[in-house]
């Protein structure tokens, strides 16, 4: 009897970033994590994920935490685990492109101050928004001794994305140097048999391992992770059961469990993993009391296949029309959405496409004539200022808002204008600079930034206070 041979998938846990982000609004504290990272380190784990995305945006913002200071803690717990982080390009965290020497600044603080992987994506999947991330982290992996580069394709239907163009793709993100390939499905679009059919074409035309990052909105991710793995995919992102399904992750026990005595067996243990799920549990039913946690995106959301609509961009969809008093158009601009992707070239809908696409949806139902109005982003994307789409798009619509402007085909950050920002930036804001990293904050997002900068002032004066002696008015400086 042969030997089978074993080819274990890994899993990225994702419960310290995505799942959180997709189920609570990211509002996950660090002081919730901090207490469970022990454990987590113990698993086994391909990375876990726990950094980028929404979570540097809703730290300052909500939270009033330094996100870096986040990511230093958890590093400092973290002992064998890699840790993750999503990055949008040359948009890094934000919504717009900026400079190179910003996002060379980024992708080196990010690696100094704990990351490993930097999963890089483009909101239209034009890989020149991507090289400049993808060389910076090249670059300080050597200098830093750590940091991978993943190119994420972000997943997406319609007439262009056929298997030659994704396989194509594939074998450009391997020249253009990165470590790794994402199938970077944010919407749960990508069903089980297509899943095996990818992953097959993806590992026909490169030697890169290829993870797969889905939601499980429609209800198919776990069966499209299982074809995945069958077809040779690498790691699957999953989070902890309690942070698992809905909007969120397949559940990291139960793809384990899946894979128990396959040659894809993970070889964690479930009863540490189960030690993992019931720290985690209290904190759901503390989040579904408070209402933080919505039942309504736990279930099994069928329009995602039908309008393609990724689930942060319905709820944001939902609150703006909430804010007009105009919620009985929901239906209109459901499908008033698709009509809109397809005018602007048919890109995927991803931070920061799906926002500008989906709400000028909303702007030309409630206008009752479609682009009579046109939000300063929708003009932009038509201008080329973020990259090139896939698919022409509508000249009519471009001669109706834009008519005789100038339109770019480089890369967004040339389009731009964008050459060094980081002088102008740091001048901007230091009268609040406290360590390198605020400078990057504050680029990011500058007011929500400056707010958490004078709230952080004012704590820290608060505490020295305390310390100081106040009968003889001294006071630590
Ligand atoms: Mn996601």
């Amino acid at each position: 009897m042969s030997e089978q041979v074993k080819k274990p998938v890994g899993i990225m846990e994702t419960v310290l970033r995505d799942a959180h982000q997709s189920l609570i609004a990211t509002r996950m504290p660090t002081e919730k994590m901090l207490p469970i990272v022990d454990k987590m380190d113990k698993v086994g784990y391909a990375a876990v994920e726990c950094w980028g995305g929404a979570t540097f945006d809703a730290s300052l913002r909500f939270l009033k935490e330094d996100p870096w200071d986040r990511l230093r803690k958890l590093r400092d717990g973290f002992k064998n685990t890699k840790l993750q982080m999503l990055f949008r390009g040359q948009n890094i965290l934000g919504y717009r492109p900026y400079a190179d020497d910003v996002v060379y600044a980024f992708v080196q603080k990010s690696i100094a101050n704990g990351i490993d992987v930097i999963r890089i994506f483009d909101c239209l999947n034009d890989l020149r928004n991507l090289q400049a991330a993808v060389d910076a982290t090249n670059k300080f992996k050597v200098s830093e001794g750590r940091g991978e580069s993943q190119v994420a394709l972000s997943y997406t239907l319609g007439d262009a994305y056929t298997l030659e163009y994704w396989a194509d793709m594939a074998k450009k993100i391997e020249e253009m140097g990165a470590d790794s390939i994402c199938i970077k499905d944010m919407a749960g679009l990508l069903v089980p048999y297509k899943a095996a059919e990818l992953v097959k074409t993806l590992k026909e035309n490169t030697k890169l391992p290829i993870q797969l990052h889905t939601h499980y909105t429609s209800g198919v991710a776990s069966m499209t992770y299982l074809k995945a793995v069958e077809a040779g995919v690498d790691i699957i992102d999953c989070a902890i059961s309690p942070f698992a399904l809905g909007t969120s992750q397949p559940a990291t026990e139960v793809m384990v469990e899946t894979f128990k005595g396959t040659e894809y067996d993970t070889g964690y243990d479930q009863n540490l993993l189960a030690e993992i799920a019931d720290y985690f549990r209290p904190y759901r039913e503390e989040c579904i009391d408070s209402g933080l946690m919505s039942t309504k995106v736990l279930g099994v959301n069928i329009k995602t296949l039908l309008y393609q609509v990724p689930g942060g961009m319905l709820s944001n969809m939902v609150s703006q029309l909430k804010e007009q008093k105009a919620e009985d158009k929901y239906q209109d601009v459901l499908e008033e959405i698709p009509r809109v992707r397809k005018d602007c070239g048919e890109p995927p809908l991803v931070t920061p496409s799906s926002q500008i696409v989906g709400t000028q949806a909303v702007f030309n139902v409630l206008m009752g004539e479609r682009y009579k109005m046109a939000t300063g982003e929708f003009k932009d994307l038509l201008r080329g200022k973020y990259g090139q789409t896939v698919k022409p798009m509508n000249q009519e619509v471009i001669d109706k808002v834009i008519p005789g402007e100038e339109r770019f085909t480089s890369r967004s950050a040339d389009a731009a204008g964008l050459t060094n920002e980081m002088d102008k930036l740091e001048a901007e804001m230091k009268e609040y600079k406290q360590q390198d990293e605020d400078v990057l904050s504050y680029a990011l997002f500058p007011q929500v930034a400056t707010d958490f900068f004078k709230y952080r002032q004012a704590q820290q004066e608060k505490i020295d206070l305390t310390k100081g002696d106040s009968a003889n008015g001294a006071y630590p400086v």
